[in-house]
């Protein structure tokens, strides 16, 4: 916090989040045993930071008011979405003299997807290959070097799997860039054998990498997180190291959620979050400190916290499956009465796929997760107990 260290007083250390939604509420939850308070901007009232937050400043994220009013609350300024706009966020902070973490900069390179994959490219990170594209002839250019099917991207404002589109054949080409607002880029296909993620820590001078997890996504949302990933020892230190270069590019302080793919033992980085990130809700119960206390140390400039694992875990989302409608789930009693831990998000509009909440289980803290045999046995039971609970979850009228 300064160069005494960090010091407790009556006066809060206040962090001002753009964006309320359900990052910046398991922020919020995760800060206040550490005396500091959050002030967060949302556009829509009542947003689910709220309930836990000191205050919300209704707001769109461009707004230069909204955010200047952040700013001047706020000790350090930090986003739950990367949708913020870096360049009011940098002005309103300049104004005040407030640090944003992760820089404004990082923001920058990590909103345009085909700019993200240039800045890891340039510094050896591994990437699927990966073409811009504006017109149907660069397309069928990128197609006849890469092959088919590629996934076309908006380069920009696409998360949760919005703004991307599966190009199977020659005759979609059209249709997909037509289905797409803005500049774009195509990739290649990736046969992966899963999907793995590391929430990689940068604080002030040090750094620390969340054990590897395995993410299982279906139509591009994510689903469960099993960890420890259920790969070998040898691709899981490949992705620790894949993640240790990816915080070098990044530079700036907070976490990243770094989304890989692991195909034939070789690891490819598929995207870059400057927050923490679905797939690391797991260490609030999984590691000694979650990802969420992790970001506010980092931002903050409190030490880095240890990031152990405390037992095999795994976390199911979730997910609207109708609506547009108010939100009422049923049958969450077997879930209240399993030893599963529920976060449920607060969000009043159900609707298809929409992340309204998650539940995490955690195995037994004796089992010897570096043991590849019993990790994966305590992970099989876990995921049964997690189908369990979750099949007899639903949303009603
Ligand atoms: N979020 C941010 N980037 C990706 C995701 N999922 C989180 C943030 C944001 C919230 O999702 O916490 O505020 C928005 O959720 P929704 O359901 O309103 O789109």
């Amino acid at each position: 916090m300064n160069e005494q260290g960090t010091r407790l007083t009556s006066e809060p250390t206040t962090l001002g989040v753009v964006g309320g939604g359900q990052l910046c509420r398991m922020l919020c939850e995760a800060v206040s045993p550490l005396g500091l308070e959050v002030v967060f901007t949302d556009p829509t009232p009542d947003a689910p930071a709220n309930h836990v937050a000191r205050e919300q400043i209704v707001a769109e994220f461009d707004d230069e008011e909204g955010l200047k009013k952040l700013a001047e609350r706020a000790d350090v300024l930090t986003y739950d979405i990367e949708l913020a706009d870096p360049d009011a966020v940098e002005r309103a902070a300049d104004e005040h003299g407030v640090p944003v973490h992760p820089h404004p900069d990082t923001l920058r390179t990590i909103q345009d997807k085909y700019v993200q994959k240039e800045a890891l490219t340039d510094e050896g990170v591994p990437v699927p290959a990966y073409r811009a594209v504006e017109t149907v002839e660069d397309l069928r250019n990128a197609a006849d070097e890469l092959g088919l099917p590629l996934m076309l991207k908006a380069r920009e404002g696409g998360y949760d799997g919005r703004g991307n589109v599966p190009v199977e054949t020659r005759d979609d080409y059209e249709e997909a860039l037509d289905a797409l607002e803005g500049p774009a880029m195509v990739e290649e296909f990736v046969d992966y054998d899963r999907e793995l993620s590391v929430i990689a820590a940068q604080g002030d001078g040090e750094t620390a990498l969340f054990p590897v997890t395995e993410t299982v996504h279906e139509e591009e949302i994510l689903r469960r997180t099993v960890t420890p990933a259920r790969t070998d020892e040898e691709t899981r230190e490949t992705a620790r190291e894949v993640a240790r270069d990816v915080l070098e590019v990044m530079g700036g302080r907070g976490v990243y959620g770094v989304e890989m793919f692991e195909d034939d033992g070789e690891i490819l980085v598929n995207e870059i979050a400057p927050r923490p990130h679905n797939s690391g809700h797991w260490t609030i119960e999984g590691t000694h400190v979650s990802q969420f206390e992790q970001h506010a140390r980092c931002v903050v400039g409190m030490p880095i916290g240890t990031t152990a694992l405390r037992a095999p875990t795994v976390s199911v989302n979730i997910l609207g499956d109708g609506g547009p409608r108010d939100v009422s789930l049923a049958g969450v009693d077997d879930l209240l009465e399993s030893r599963a831990h529920l976060h449920w998000y607060g969000k009043e509009e159900e609707r298809p796929l929409r992340k309204l909440g998650h539940f995490t289980l955690t195995g037994d803290a004796h089992t010897d997760a570096e043991d590849e045999d019993e990790a994966e046995k305590a992970t099989d039971a876990l995921l049964r107990e997690a189908d369990d609970v979750h099949g007899k979850l639903r949303f009603e009228e």
